[in-house]
């Protein structure tokens, strides 16, 4: 018979229940986050987000993705130290052993899941065959729910853990310190990608603000995009509208003219700011004589592609720092950075920020 190691001496019992509180809140905060990503690109019919504070996604979404990247050793090290567990034999005694048995397997599963596809995701490699987004989503769903449960059952060892003194507390206090180290060595080198003070030390982050055409990142290229504007251009307004609008490049530089500093907050963590200018949304808007409830969807030249079109609700419209931006650092947009038109709003997913528009369609 396979002798099962040692388990449950107290300093890793104790290692166990700091790791889990930790744990705990480390996945809380990213289900807040991520739900507010989700709502933000996919709010309920009935309701618009607010505009401000114009960095909030990038707050939070930054905060998702860097925490998530950071918990990565707690939960090797929280496994670290329960596995034996995980394999301990007889598989069920009772049914309710069994019960909790089936909890934690959803939640290793879970947790394991949303750290390699998020981990994945932010590294553009798609080894696996259903889409990103859909699948992260419903399996924070999974892993909540588990957790709930078993913080129900784990509680009390963590109060008595976290109230009393360690016996041994050295061994225990190596482990977490080497674990809270190897967390802080992931965020310090990756927060830079959205906080631009560590900008240089973003060695592990993907991308960096100021890498790009125009000082700027870049997800998706023109030519990738497969997307080359010419001089037939124009911009049209459609639908819900008093005035129906046709205009050229020229037209839209002969409005007024303005100058916002808003980041671009892509949804895989990283975020950079611009100074954008071009012409109010809400200037052409009222041009055409648009309600002031109405919606408005932004629509690229882009043939196909997920983020070809978005929803623009009243909150944003009405912002005077949403535009319809010509221009972005100086100088005029770059083919990458949605020449000849492209959107920037105030607290808004990047995926959000649609490139190469062509359309605005009023309902
Ligand atoms: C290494 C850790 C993690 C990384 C790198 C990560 C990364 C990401 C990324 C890149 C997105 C944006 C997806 C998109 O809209 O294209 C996202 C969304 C999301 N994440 Fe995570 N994540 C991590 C951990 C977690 C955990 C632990 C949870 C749950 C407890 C979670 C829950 C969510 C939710 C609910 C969304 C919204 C999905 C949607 O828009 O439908 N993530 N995450
Ligand atoms: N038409 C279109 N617009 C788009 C995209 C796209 O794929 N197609 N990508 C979005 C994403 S994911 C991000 S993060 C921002 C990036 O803007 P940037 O390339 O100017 O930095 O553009 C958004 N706008
Ligand atoms: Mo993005």
């Amino acid at each position: 018979m396979v002798r099962v190691p040692v388990i449950g001496r107290r300093s890793d019992e104790r290692a166990a229940a700091w790791l889990g509180l930790a744990l705990g809140i480390s996945f809380g905060t990213a289900f807040v986050t991520g739900l507010i990503s989700h709502f933000l690109q996919h709010p309920p019919s009935w309701a618009a987000w607010p505009s401000s504070p114009s960095g909030f996604y990038r707050v939070t979404q930054g905060l998702h993705v860097i925490g998530g990247l950071a918990t990565i050793p707690l939960l090797l090290a929280k496994l670290w130290t329960v596995y034996p567990k995980l394999f301990r034999w007889p598989p069920f005694r009772s049914p309710a052993h069994a019960a909790e048995r089936g909890v934690m397997f959803l939640l290793v599963g879970a947790s394991l899941f949303q750290l390699a596809t998020g981990l994945f995701n932010i590294a553009y490699w798609y080894p696996f065959p259903f889409f990103f987004p859909d699948a992260h989503y419903w399996t924070s769903y999974v892993l909540v729910g588990a957790l709930v449960v078993h913080v129900a059952n784990e509680w009390g060892k963590v109060r008595r853990t976290v109230m009393t003194r360690p016996e041994d507390g050295l061994s225990r206090r190596g482990l977490l310190l080497t674990v809270a180290a190897a967390g802080g060595a992931v965020a310090l080198t990756t927060a830079g990608e959205t906080f631009s003070p560590l900008a240089r030390l973003a060695l592990l982050a993907p991308r960096r603000p100021g890498v790009g055409p125009q000082h700027l990142p870049v997800n998706r290229t023109a030519l990738a995009a497969g997307v080359t504007p010419d001089a037939s251009w124009r911009l049209t307004v459609t639908g819900r509208v008093d005035r129906t609008l046709s205009l050229s490049l020229a037209d839209l530089r002969a409005l007024p003219q303005h100058t916002v500093r808003l980041p671009i907050a892509c949804v895989e963590g990283w975020s950079a700011s611009g100074d954008w200018r071009g012409v109010r949304l809400r200037d052409v808007l009222r041009r055409a004589g648009v309600a002031d409830d109405a919606r408005v969807r932004v629509e690229s030249l882009e043939r196909g592609g997920r983020y070809r079109t978005s929803r623009v609700d009243p909150p944003h419209w009405q912002d005077a720092r949403t535009l319809l931006a010509l221009g972005l650092n100086g100088e005029p947009l770059a083919p990458d950075h949605g020449h000849p038109c492209r959107l920037i709003a105030p607290n808004r997913p990047g995926v959000m920020q649609t490139k190469w528009i062509t359309r605005l369609e009023v309902w």
